[in-house]
């Protein structure tokens, strides 16, 4: 996970922090059905020994996935229940605190997950987190840190295992992970079976990556796979342990690697001047490798074109997973974990989105903006808002496609794929079939405008070959 996890964005964090106080009203942009419904977000009470806990209203008990049509309201008496921690030991309410550390915003749609699965997946990401801390922390020598990510998954079964000498931000999970392994031999052997088992495959993918730098494409996705894929896979296969999602949701490991590659590639792309100023280097060689000699040089202001063009390759890449991405999260009946499965990748793509095309990647920081992040936490709650930002953003990088870009050919199509995908299966109701929605007409009329440039493209393209071959 070599980043992913460490690199908690700033303006994220910010966000969180506000989230905090936050009883946010649905925004009314970008364009999606209207709802009436709140998350709230609380603190604990001074005194309390509770971390603070997002009340999700839609989330209190198992929901099945609302509809655009089938919203919930909201209930106030919701606002006075805390989901689950009246009977809640001393050290789970530790770990919910280390949780919250890590990653606010993510925190509160970890705890709106419904029933036990609340607690595993809990446990798999602070499992994970120490896992990534091992790995990302430089000071460990290799001839230890190796051992060390390969009997990961033991540590999970010695009680007292703990790792004190870290000089990473994280530090603190590893040197209480006995806090961690306990409450981790408490979860259902269900659970418990398919934690362990990520860890043994992810730890000796970590291993096998620290040696060897990111060469081809084929090698971006297998890293990606082991550090986020893998979670991906891990993650479905507790949805269909809990029973709350259906077995096929555990069993099509395809899909659910889409999901983390998704995620991790993003992350990969924006932290392009961190990593590379920290010496450590995620951009696959067989992308940099046609527009520079050094990745380091990408960044260099006589090299922004090039830069660009390996920016938008990559981007490309990333967009490949998408249609993936919506047909995992079609599958998903459960509101809880919908929401914990889509708002990570609506925000990914959100990223993805600003950082397209963007010479600012290579001076400094690329953030979406704390409305926007907000506005998608509230919204990707339904698989037609999914697919309304979907599409929005797909417009917006298409809007953003250069004429001279050498990738533009890829990304138009990639975006025509997904624009067809997210174009509302069934569009309209029976009884309002005369009238189509103006997102269907504007999603059809996108989709149109973009065959005839991808078409014209190729055509251009074939006669520029015929012309180059002569009579
Ligand atoms: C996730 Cl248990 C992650 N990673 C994320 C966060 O989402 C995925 C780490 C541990 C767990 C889950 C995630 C969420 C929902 C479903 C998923 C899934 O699969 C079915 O994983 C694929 O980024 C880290 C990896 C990408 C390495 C897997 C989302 C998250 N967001 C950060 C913001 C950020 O930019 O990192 O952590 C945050 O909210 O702080």
């Amino acid at each position: 996970m070599a980043g992913a996890c460490c690199k908690c964005p700033v303006s994220l964090l910010t966000l969180k922090r506000s989230l905090l106080l936050l009883v946010a009203p649905r925004s009314a942009t970008p364009p999606g059905p209207s709802s009436r419904s709140l998350t709230v977000v609380v603190g604990g009470r001074p005194g309390e020994r509770r971390p603070p806990a997002a009340v999700s209203l839609r989330a209190a008990r198992p929901t099945a996935l609302r509809t655009s049509c089938s919203y919930q309201r909201l209930n106030p008496a919701a606002l006075l229940r805390s989901p689950c921690q009246d009977s809640m030991s001393d050290s789970l309410r530790t770990c919910y605190t280390y949780l919250n550390q890590t990653s606010r915003s993510f925190a509160a749609v970890i705890e709106a997950l419904d029933g036990d699965l609340r607690h595993a997946v809990c446990i798999f990401y602070l499992v994970l987190r120490s896992l990534d801390t091992v790995e990302d922390d430089m000071s460990i020598p290799l001839e230890k840190k190796v051992p060390m990510l390969k009997d990961f998954h033991t540590y999970l079964y010695q009680a007292d295992w703990c790792f004190t000498q870290s000089t990473e931000k994280d530090r603190q999970v590893l040197a209480d992970f006995p806090t961690i392994s306990l409450e981790f031999r408490k979860l259902g052997q269900q659970y418990r079976e398919v934690i362990s088992d990520i860890c043994q495959r992810m730890g000796s993918g970590m291993a096998e990556f620290l040696e060897k730098k990111v060469g081809s494409m084929k090698e971006w996705d297998l890293y990606c796979h082991y550090v986020a894929g893998l979670v991906g896979i891990g993650l479905s296969q507790l949805f269909s342990a809990s029973q709350l999602a259906d077995p096929e949701v555990g069993l099509d490991t395809e899909l659910a690697n889409s999901l983390g590659l998704f995620l991790q590639k993003t992350n990969i792309i924006r932290d392009y001047l961190e990593d590379t100023q920290q010496g450590r280097a995620f951009w696959p060689q067989e992308a940099w490798g046609q527009f520079a000699d050094r990745l380091e040089d990408l960044a260099k202001p006589e090299k922004l074109e090039s830069a660009l063009s390996c920016l938008n390759l990559l981007v490309t890449d990333a967009l490949r997973h998408v249609p993936d991405v919506l047909a995992y999260l079609l599958r998903l009946r459960n509101q809880s974990i919908f929401n914990f499965c889509a708002i990570p990748q609506v925000m990914a793509l959100a990223t993805l989105s600003a950082c397209y095309n963007n010479p600012k990647l290579f001076r400094g920081v690329v953030k979406i903006r704390k409305g926007q992040a907000v506005t998608l936490m509230m919204d990707a709650t339904s698989m037609e808002a999914v697919h309304t930002i979907i599409t929005q953003y797909s417009e917006e990088l298409l809007q953003k496609v250069s004429l001279t870009d050498p990738s533009r050919a890829k990304t138009l199509h990639i975006l025509g794929v997904i624009v067809e995908k997210s174009a509302p299966l069934q569009p309209v109701l029976q009884s309002k079939s005369v009238h189509l929605s103006p997102m269907y007409l504007s999603a059809a009329m996108l989709l149109a405008a973009l065959s005839w440039q991808y078409l014209s493209t190729t055509v251009s393209q074939a006669q520029g070959t015929a012309d180059l071959q002569g009579p």
